[in-house]
């Protein structure tokens, strides 16, 4: 299926309105860059409360499924994009017969299912790891008995760790199949993780494409933890991600923005995890750490403006604040954490904390990325001892370079070229310039 659309020339200048379906964090961060460029904003999103009222001019109050507000939402707008994939088709579509929709609904469609996703990217020749579609708990058993240790997911709906169960045997299906709600799933096999990572993709209308340097990234029960840019894996990985990223976003027609979550594992390759259509917990720190943050990449990329430079300007990094920061018995201690050199808060504006929602970010630069981690975990852990005691972050941050020694050895081999992490499907061309 392909779900490219004719290139478009046409600029969409500052004062025009874009429209955001959700409004969340992702979407707030991404008003408040658009109000920086001169552009008004409004939003969709079921919470009247939601962390971007306070940057949109205008928000819609409805839920994801109602096409009808949706529609409303693109008439008044000149651009709508999205910061969070669960969105109805039919919104969608109600969305792209009004005004450009980007990403395109068909992207967002193929993305939004984790098994079509899945599919889509393995049809595509694509790296992932085994996985298999299962509609009941006999099938997960039976994924789980021929893959082994696995993890089940919820098609729809689960992020920042819900909808997702860890099985180590087919003993737990029955559980699994309960806790997801008695809905298809996607099953995949545990792969053993070396490094994860993350590439973020902008691509404009007319077609130009650029690609970040890799984030690395921590999780910590499905959530994102911290992430560190820049990632400082072997170039090959590091050329194999940042050819791998464009290819996806190229393949899938994606205008706007792609995040492609990846594993780097100990015997060398390099796997798509998901995809995101939309700004990324994991880049977090580009508005910082990068010449051009993902959030004015966005408005550039759906405005068909020229895209900014990604690269690095200085390391940078992120932790996380989840609502449990303000759940435990000694309240967040915001000075003191602001005293770590470099560090600055991101709160969300979200009034209800609670457990595992995310409420803000600490952010931090440094010479290194050793530097700008540690200063982040650093920061992080005057805010909160019991919350970074409870992440497992109490003692010192972890050696970027000098992990355990299976580890060393896999991206020593990768350096030596005995791994391959990703070459491209068999056809590819490495002089093709769309994926650059
Ligand atoms: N989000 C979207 N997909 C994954 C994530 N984390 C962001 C979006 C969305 C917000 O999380 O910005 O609007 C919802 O957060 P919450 O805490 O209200 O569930």
């Amino acid at each position: 299926m392909s779900t490219d659309q004719p290139l478009d020339h046409t600029v969409i200048l500052p004062g025009a309105t874009i429209g955001i379906l959700g409004g969340g964090q992702l979407g707030r961060m991404t008003a408040m860059a658009a109000r920086s460029m001169g552009y008004d904003v409004h939003v969709l999103d079921p919470d009247p409360n939601c962390a971007s009222r306070a940057v949109a001019s205008r928000t819609i109050t409805a839920p994801f499924s109602d096409a009808e507000a949706a529609a409303e939402l693109a008439r008044a707008c000149d651009v709508v994009t999205l910061e969070i994939e669960q969105i109805a088709r039919a919104a969608l579509d109600a969305v792209a017969a009004i005004v450009p929709l980007r990403p395109s609904a068909d992207a967002v469609y193929i993305i939004q299912d984790r098994v079509r996703q899945k599919r889509w990217l393995a049809e595509h020749e694509f790296p992932v790891g085994p996985f298999r579609e299962a509609d009941s708990a006999e099938a997960i058993a039976e994924a789980v008995t021929s893959f082994g240790p696995s993890i089940a997911k919820a098609c729809h709906g689960g992020y920042d760790g819900r909808g997702q169960v860890r099985l180590a045997d087919a003993g737990g299906a029955a559980d699994a199949w309960r806790d997801l709600g008695q809905r298809p799933c996607l099953v995949e096999q545990r792969v053993d993780i070396a490094v994860e990572l993350s590439v973020l993709v902008a691509r404009r209308a007319s077609g130009e494409t650029i690609a970040y340097p890799p984030s690395r990234n921590h999780h910590t029960n499905g959530i994102l933890t911290w992430s560190v840019i820049p990632a400082e894996l072997p170039d090959a990985v590091i050329r194999a991600a940042e050819q791998l990223a464009p290819a996806i976003a190229q393949a899938l027609g994606v205008v706007g923005l792609l995040a492609v979550e990846l594993f780097f594992t100990t015997d060398g390759r390099l796997l798509v995890n998901e995809l995101a259509p939309r700004p990324h917990n994991t880049y977090h720190h580009s508005e910082r750490a990068c010449a051009t943050s993902q959030f004015e990449q966005l408005v550039r990329a759906v405005c068909n403006l020229p895209l900014g430079a990604p690269h690095v300007i200085e390391p940078g990094a992120l932790v996380n604040l989840l609502g449990d920061v303000w759940l435990h018995d000694t309240a967040p201690d915001i000075p003191f954490a602001l005293g770590v050199q470099g560090s600055r808060l991101h709160l969300y504006g979200k009034g209800e904390a609670r457990p595992g929602r995310k409420m803000g970010h600490l952010s931090t630069v440094g010479e290194t990325a050793q530097e700008a981690i540690g200063r982040a975990l650093a920061s992080y852990r005057r805010l909160s001892p019991e919350s970074a005691v409870a992440a497992g972050l109490a003692g010192p941050p972890p050696a970027l370079r000098s992990a355990d020694g299976a580890l060393l050895a896999e991206l020593a081999a990768v350096d030596r070229g005995d791994a391959q992490p990703w070459r491209g499907p068999d056809d590819s061309d490495p002089d093709r310039e769309d994926v650059g």
